[in-house]
């Protein structure tokens, strides 16, 4: 079954709004396999946007993502990957529709609350990356005859 990594930011944790992001997922009816907050060393934020290494706002970025807890989570279901970045809304949040999490909560690229995988290869180096395996637990909602068909 598809999964995407989903990491709520700094900002997001600090404002409080840990608990509204996750039910976005819930209530979408994508079911929550990892879950952990976690300091991000500088390796590993290193690691994570290694793709964005050359870009003038690298350094910044690595100092915000480290700067506070982060809330890293596994979700899963058909077609996550790309479902959960609609969920999340374009990069700049002045850009992302309402409605979306960075188009409801954010005005500002650098403070732009949540990150999720951008493809299903890029998901699974992420989890990866995030994650033990030992750490993500599959299982079945009961509930899932009522969402999928
Ligand atoms: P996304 O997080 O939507 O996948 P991305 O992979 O292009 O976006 O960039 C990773 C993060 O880097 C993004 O969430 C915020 C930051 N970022 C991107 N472009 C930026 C810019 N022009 N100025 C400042 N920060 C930027
Ligand atoms: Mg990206």
């Amino acid at each position: 079954m598809e999964r995407t990594f989903i990491a709520i930011k700094p900002d997001g944790v600090q404002r409080g709004l840990v608990g509204q992001i996750i039910s976005r997922f819930e209530t979408k009816g994508f079911t929550l396999v990892g879950l952990k907050i976690m300091s991000v060393s500088k390796e590993l934020a290193e690691k994570h946007y290694e793709v964005h290494k050359e870009r003038p706002f690298f350094p910044g970025l690595i100092q915000f993502i480290t700067s506070g807890p982060v809330v890293a989570m596994v979700w899963e279901g058909e077609g996550v990957v790309a479902s959960a970045r609609k969920i999340i809304g374009a990069t700049n949040p002045l850009s992302a529709e309402p409605g979306t999490i960075r188009g409801d909560y954010g005005i500002s690229v650098g403070r732009n609350l949540i990150h999720g995988s951008d493809a299903i290869e890029t998901a699974q180096n992420e989890i990866s990356l995030w994650f033990k395996e030992e750490e993500l637990v599959s299982w079945q909602p009961t509930l899932t005859t009522w969402i999928v068909e």
